[in-house]
C-alpha cells in the first residue's frame, strides 16, 4: 500500500469484482430505460464523474450537542489526520476531491507542508472558514458578537483573523473565504439592528479590501443559533444586501439547514442565480434547524428541487454562473466517514436526476399550462433510480462499487482507534 492510498487498493478492485457483473447488468438496464427517452446514460455518467463536493474538515470528528458529544474510537487529533480521513472518503467515494478547511481549528504553522500532503493524495483545497464564534486564548471575548461588535478593538480582531485566513488559503492554494458570523441577540433591546448591520458592513469592507484579484468572499446567512433573538444576517434577503454593497466578488452562501422549515430554499436558489449572486452550497439536511443531518437523510426531494434550479442554470449558460459544493454536517450518531461518503453519493445522485428532467419538454408544458405533464416531468425524473450511473463513475474512477462496505472491510476505523487513542483535545465536536 502505497503512502498516497489509506485503503489497498487490492482490496478495493476484489471488493468490486464480486459485485461487478450486477453492476454492469443495471446499469445496461437504466441505460435502455433512459435510452427510451433519448437520455444518453454516458452523457450523464460523465457528467457525475466531472462534478465534485467539498468534504469539511470539521465533518470528520464526530459531533455534538450543547447536550452532550459521544466521540467515536480513532477520531483525528489533528488536521493532518483529518486529511488522511477526508482522503479515505475520496479513495473511495471519488466524489469529495477538495476539502474546506475551518481556522483556527486547522491552523498550521507550515501551510506548504499540509498543502502538500493533500496534494500527495489527488486532493485540493475548496474555500477556508473563518471562526469568530468562538474565543480563543489569549484573545478579547466574541461573547457579544465578532464583526459587529460594540468594542471596535473587538472588532479589529475579528477583521484581522478574517484576513490571516485568506492568508492561510493563499498559501493552500484556496480561492475564496466562506464568512458564517453567529453575532446576534438574545434579548429584544439588546442591540439596535441598524447599528449592528452598519458595523458588519464596515468589517466586511476591511476583509473585502484584502481580498486578493482572483478571490471571493462567500456570505453565510443563517436564521438563528446561537443568536435565539435576532440574528445579524439571519436570511437570504440581508445576505444578498451585504453581498451587494461589498462588491462583484462577495457572493451569497446556502446552507441548506439555515432557514426556517417550510422555507422555499430553491426559490432563493433561483432568485441569488438569477442576480448573479450564488457564491454555492453547504449541503446537510434537517427537520427543525441548523440540524446538520446528512444530506438527503430527511427530504431528498428538496435537494433534487435544489440541483434542478442549477442544471437549469447550467443548461442555459447563466451570467456568471459559477457555484462551490461543500458538505457541512454534523455526524453525532455515524462514523463520520461513512456519513459523508454517502452524504457525497446522495449529493451526486441529486445532481444526476436533476440532468434527467427534459427540459424542452418541460418549458412546453410550462407555456401550454399543462400542469399534470410538468409536473410528471420533474417525477419522471426524481423517482429514477440513478445509483447504477453513481456507482459506475465512482468505480471507473478507481473507487469502490459498494464503498462503505469496502470502508468496514478494510477495518480502518478499527486501525486508527489503535493508532489514535481517545483524546479529550479536539474542538471540532461543537459542531
Ligand atoms: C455554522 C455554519 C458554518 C460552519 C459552522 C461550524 O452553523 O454552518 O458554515 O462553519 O457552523
Ligand atoms: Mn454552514
Ligand atoms: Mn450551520
Amino acid at each position: 500500500m502505497s503512502a498516497h492510498e489509506m485503503i489497498d487498493t487490492q482490496l478495493i478492485q476484489d471488493e468490486n469484482s464480486k459485485i461487478e457483473n450486477d453492476l454492469l447488468t443495471d446499469y445496461q438496464s437504466l441505460g435502455e430505460r433512459l435510452e427510451r427517452r433519448s437520455i444518453d446514460i454516458q452523457a450523464i455518467t460523465a457528467k457525475v464523474a466531472a462534478y465534485g463536493v467539498a468534504a469539511p474538515t470539521w465533518g470528520v470528528g464526530t459531533g455534538g450537542t450543547r447536550f452532550a458529544r459521544f466521540p467515536n474510537p480513532g477520531e483525528p487529533r489533528n488536521i493532518f489526520e483529518k486529511v488522511d480521513d477526508c482522503s479515505v472518503i475520496y479513495q473511495l467515494g471519488r466524489a469529495t476531491p477538495t476539502l474546506s478547511p475551518h481556522f483556527p481549528w486547522d491552523r498550521v504553522d507550515d501551510p506548504a507542508e499540509l498543502k502538500e500532503r493533500v496534494a500527495s493524495y489527488g486532493m485540493g483545497f475548496d474555500a477556508v472558514n473563518s471562526n469568530t464564534f468562538q474565543d480563543q486564548p489569549g484573545q478579547e471575548s466574541y461573547k457579544y458578537g465578532s464583526l459587529t461588535n460594540s468594542s471596535a478593538s473587538v472588532r479589529d480582531q475579528a477583521v484581522a483573523h478574517n484576513i490571516e485566513c485568506i492568508e492561510l488559503g493563499k498559501a493552500l492554494g484556496s480561492k475564496a473565504l466562506t464568512v458564517w458570523v453567529g453575532d446576534g441577540t438574545n434579548f429584544p433591546g439588546q442591540q439596535d439592528f441598524t447599528t449592528s448591520l452598519e458595523r458588519y458592513l464596515d468589517s466586511m469592507r476591511e476583509v473585502y479590501a484584502a481580498l486578493p484579484d482572483d478571490w471571493q468572499v462567500f456570505i453565510e446567512h443563517k436564521l438563528y443559533e446561537p443568536a435565539f433573538y435576532s440574528t445579524v444576517i439571519q436570511d437570504w434577503g440581508t445576505n444578498y444586501i451585504c453581498a451587494t454593497e461589498l462588491g462583484e466578488k462577495a457572493k451569497c452562501l446556502v446552507d441548506l439547514g439555515h432557514h426556517a422549515p417550510t422555507v422555499n430554499i430553491e426559490m432563493i436558489v433561483a432568485r441569488l442565480i438569477q442576480f448573479n449572486k450564488l457564491a454555492g452550497f453547504h449541503f446537510n439536511d434537517s427537520k427543525y434547524g441548523d440540524d446538520d443531518l446528512d444530506s438527503g437523510s430527511i427530504d431528498p426531494f428538496q435537494l433534487f428541487l435544489v440541483f434542478n434550479e442549477l442544471v437549469s442554470a447550467q443548461e442555459r449558460n447563466a451570467p456568471g454562473f459559477d457555484p462551490v459544493y461543500m458538505l457541512d454536517q454534523s455526524h453525532n450518531v455515524t462514523d463520520p466517514i461513512e456519513s459523508l461518503i454517502n452524504s457525497a453519493a446522495t449529493v451526486q445522485g441529486s445532481y444526476a436526476r436533476a440532468l434527467l428532467v427534459d427540459r424542452e419538454q418541460l418549458k412546453g408544458y410550462q407555456q401550454s399550462n399543462d400542469v399534470m405533464m410538468a409536473h410528471k416531468t420533474m417525477k419522471f425524473a426524481y423517482e429514477t433510480d440513478v445509483a447504477p450511473i453513481i456507482a459506475m463513475a465512482r468505480m471507473q474512477a478507481g473507487g469502490a462499487i459498494d464503498p462503505i462496505a469496502v470502508y468496514r472491510k478494510a477495518e480502518y476505523r478499527e486501525e486508527k482507534a489503535r493508532q489514535r487513542p481517545t483524546s479529550t483535545v479536539g474542538s471540532s465536536g461543537i459542531v
